[in-house]
């Protein structure tokens, strides 16, 4: 009789339910700290928008374009000459944007932030979405997570301006990898004149494999719009360490 009013079994919806409040209190805290515009509802909008693209499909055919609908309920505004990519960087980006402001990567961005490291799927005719028993990123090309990180990813290219910064591992023989993010997705949406140059930092541990010759970066030059100007820097993980740990360090002193 206590869960009488509802539609599915208990458990299920309960289940359901904890994912919604996950994503609705990770909106909330997000919108609290960043000061955005945003109404009363925006968070219930997020969230209606996100499940609208994957509940009910089958976990390996949700293209890219079903988050569409979440990318307008969102519009993101361009952080112009403040965006920073990544690849294979994961750890030292997400530290570097966490201890200064100067740069915002995707996942300091709403729908980055709420959707970081979670998993989520549902299933054909279903109501519902799970965390676990989802399929893997590469199991099948079109599942909920990947589908959602490629057309974000794109978003957020699509709106780069001025200068934009790419943190790229140097300890890699393939700092710039044909099937990563950055390569399919990202650096096909920047275009000039809205973006005017493309700042690589490849982080290096000394003694490495890549530099600012690697193939790699040859294609990544090959492939960019050439009208956008492309600049390579090699940077010790160390000073960018020091940075990151020393509060008075200003931005620019990080390489
Ligand atoms: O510029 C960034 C950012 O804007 C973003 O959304 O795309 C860029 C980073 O993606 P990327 O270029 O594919 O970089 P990576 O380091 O190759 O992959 C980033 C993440 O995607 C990984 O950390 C994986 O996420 P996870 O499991 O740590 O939460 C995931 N990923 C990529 N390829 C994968 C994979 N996970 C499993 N198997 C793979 N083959």
């Amino acid at each position: 009789i206590a869960f009488g009013h509802r539609s599915s079994g208990p458990k299920n919806d309960r289940f359901a339910g904890n994912f919604k409040t996950v994503i609705i209190s990770k909106c909330k805290a997000y919108l609290g700290l960043n000061e955005e515009q945003s109404s009363e509802n925006t968070c219930e909008k997020v969230w209606d928008a996100f499940s609208g693209a994957y509940v009910g499909r089958d976990p390996c055919d949700v293209p890219m374009e079903a988050y569409d609908s979440l990318i307008h309920a969102v519009n993101p505004k361009a952080a112009c000459n403040r965006m920073l990519f990544w690849s294979q960087t994961k750890d030292i980006v997400h530290q570097f944007t966490e201890a200064k402001k100067c740069l915002l990567t995707l996942e300091d961005t709403l729908l980055g932030f709420i959707m970081d490291n979670l998993t989520w799927c549902s299933k054909n005719g279903s109501k519902e979405t799970f965390s676990t028993g989802c399929p893997g990123w590469s199991e099948c090309e079109k599942n909920p997570v990947r589908s959602f990180w490629n057309r974000v990813s794109a978003a957020f290219a699509e709106s780069a301006c001025g200068e934009v910064t790419v943190m790229l591992n140097g300890s890699v023989d393939t700092p710039f990898r044909a099937n990563s993010i950055f390569a399919s997705i990202e650096v096909k949406k920047f275009s000039s004149p809205k973006m005017r140059a493309l700042n690589v930092i490849l982080v290096t541990r000394g003694n490495d494999t890549a530099n600012c010759e690697n193939d790699s970066l040859q294609n990544l030059q090959a492939v960019l719009d050439p009208t956008l100007k492309y600049t390579c820097t090699e940077v010790h993980r160390s000073k960018i360490m020091d940075c990151i740990s020393d509060p008075d360090k200003p931005c620019g002193a990080c390489w």
